[in-house]
């Protein structure tokens, strides 16, 4: 999408218009998918759950042996500068770190010095339609990578796995894939994670089935718990999810979104349900209700 104003973009240390917003073609972000990102909402002037998606995103710097040279306290403060930066009070913000420059060769010794940028943007990942209508899934063939080769909490460079699964989910006229693991238990869709409800209860899978440890997904749990929602953990296979009487999606960027239809066949009675509803209020007045001032 093109952007109506230039952006401007936080890279090593400076704030400078996207036009010159450039890295190396030397850095093993690019060569190798090396490093490592995070997408981060803000709402009406405050970022929601600020410090948790930057710590996160130092727990996939160390899990890659990434060494940054901030703390968790600057990345969080260089994220603000960015949002001011651009005069944004509503959007998306993108962080990616990368391995940096060093030769050709997959050794990430080779690279001195890591590289960070921050965009602040905006972010629209389904029309409105969906949000009151609900959305349609198909499930893609493409399973989540297995903790075996890389675990699923890293939010790598690589996800090509997801773009694929993607595609997949796109050509077949769905706006959504969902993501089995290599046993065939569900993941998660291909950048949210998933929910059913079940006799009034609340079921996601747990990590361990392959999803990222969504911060969308922790926020739920939360809601749940003020809401007296009762919630669980537990393994699905697309059986629950086809017999569910309702089931919703979340992710940073998606935030809350029904999910009325997977594989052709209806959730529940083929309309948003109430808990998801109930939950989804929530969680847009909760967004809207805390987070860090800028
Ligand atoms: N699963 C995966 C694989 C993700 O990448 C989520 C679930 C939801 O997690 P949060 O913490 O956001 O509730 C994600 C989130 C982007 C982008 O363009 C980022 C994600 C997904 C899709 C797009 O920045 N990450």
């Amino acid at each position: 999408m093109r952007a109506v104003m230039s952006r401007k973009i936080w890279l090593d240390g400076s704030i400078v218009d996207e036009s010159e917003a450039k890295i190396s073609v030397f850095d093993h972000g690019i060569l190798y998918g090396d490093g490592i990102f995070e997408g981060i909402r803000f709402y009406e002037g405050r970022v929601f759950r600020l410090t948790e998606h930057i710590e996160r995103l130092f727990l996939s710097a160390k899990a890659i042996l990434l060494k940054l040279p901030w703390t968790v306290e600057e990345v969080c403060e260089y994220t603000l500068d960015t949002i001011r930066a651009n005069g944004l009070k509503d959007g998306y913000i993108r962080l990616v770190i990368t391995r940096g420059v060093g030769d050709l060769g997959l050794n990430p010794y080779l690279c001195e010095v890591p590289s960070m940028f921050i965009i602040a943007s905006g972010i629209t990942l389904y029309p409105d339609e969906l949000y009151e209508n609900g959305l349609e899934v198909v499930t893609c063939s493409t399973r989540r990578p297995t903790p075996a080769s890389l675990s699923p909490q890293v939010k790598s460079l690589n996800y090509l796995n997801n773009v694929m699964a993607k595609v997949e989910a796109l050509k077949a006229g769905a706006k959504e894939g969902l993501m089995l693991n290599e046993q065939g238990y569900v993941a998660e869709c291909t950048g949210d994670n998933v929910f059913i409800v079940k006799n009034g209860e609340v079921i996601t899978p747990p990590v361990s089935d392959g999803s990222l440890d969504g911060i969308t997904r922790q926020v739920i749990f939360d809601l749940c718990g003020e809401l007296g929602i009762s919630i669980r953990e537990a393994s699905l296979t697309r059986y629950d999810i086809y017999t569910a009487d309702e089931s919703f999606l979340t992710g940073t960027a998606a935030e809350t979104i029904p999910m009325v239809m997977l594989d052709e066949r209806e959730i529940g009675n083929g309309r948003p349900g109430e808990l998801s509803l109930k939950l989804i209020d929530a969680f847009r007045k909760l967004v809207r209700s805390e987070g860090t001032a800028f």
